[in-house]
């Protein structure tokens, strides 16, 4: 097994727009994630298998060395933190931004500026208590583990801090965006270790990442 190489990534987004990132390096995976209830899947390289984790669990994996390397959102990464684990590319997929919303006919700003306290929803926590401590807005923090969109519309809380892409979601529960906290793309991360001893079989995949990011 030690010749072989582990990857994590999630289904949904970051494995469908990973695809076209293992093509290039003439990699194709015969298996789809979503049909197949398979947790690890082979790759048309005997020397590579994937590894289907929920997203938020792909540093875990790769920290611990279960996974050599992984994909995973800055998002997921901000509230893991980076023990462990080596961040060489920005793999510009799965993009979106991190905001703050609020229900329409909220004035935001207007809170803002009494110092009023806030209560904001989110599964971001630790991004979240950033933002809004360098920002000197006092916030108590709710922790959701996801539709974070229905808080504020049932008086939980009067902020959410969430990923946006189209917005459509926001539209779709009478929220607006407000603030835009971080761009946030997706990464590659690699367990240190493995990035040490397995260098050798490593590395090639990296430059061809690198250069497929590169050529967009
Ligand atoms: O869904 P699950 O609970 O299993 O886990 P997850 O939500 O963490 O996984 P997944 O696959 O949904 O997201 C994986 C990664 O994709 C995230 O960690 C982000 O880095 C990235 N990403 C990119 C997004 C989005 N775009 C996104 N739009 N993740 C989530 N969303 C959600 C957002 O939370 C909101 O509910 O989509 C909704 C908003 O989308 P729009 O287009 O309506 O604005
Ligand atoms: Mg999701």
């Amino acid at each position: 097994m030690n010749d072989v190489l582990t990857l994590a990534l999630s289904k949904g987004r970051i494995f469908t727009e990973t695809l076209p990132l293992l093509k290039a390096a003439g990699i194709e995976v015969t298996e789809d994630p979503e049909s197949s209830r398979k947790l690890i899947l082979p790759t048309s390289n005997a020397k590579l298998r994937l590894l289907i984790v929920r997203a938020s669990d792909v540093p875990t994996y790769v920290q611990y060395g279960a996974a050599d390397f992984g994909v995973a959102g800055k998002d997921v990464l901000l509230e893991h933190g980076s023990e462990g684990l080596y961040q060489p590319i920005d793999l510009q997929i799965a993009q979106c931004r991190m905001s703050v919303a609020v229900r329409a006919g909220f004035d935001y700003e207007n809170a803002v500026r009494q110092g009023a306290r806030l209560r904001v929803a989110t599964k971001y926590v630790k991004t979240a208590h950033e933002h809004f401590a360098a920002k000197g807005v006092h916030v108590d923090l709710i922790k959701l583990y996801g539709s974070m969109e229905l808080a504020p519309l049932v008086g939980l809380a009067d902020a959410i801090v969430d990923l946006v892409s189209s917005g459509g979601t926001l539209r779709a529960n009478n929220l607006v965006e407000v603030e835009q906290i971080m761009a946030i793309s997706s990464r590659l991360i690699v367990n240190q270790a493995a990035l040490k001893l397995k260098r050798e079989q490593l590395q090639p995949l990296l430059d061809v990442f690198k250069a497929a990011v590169a050529k967009g």
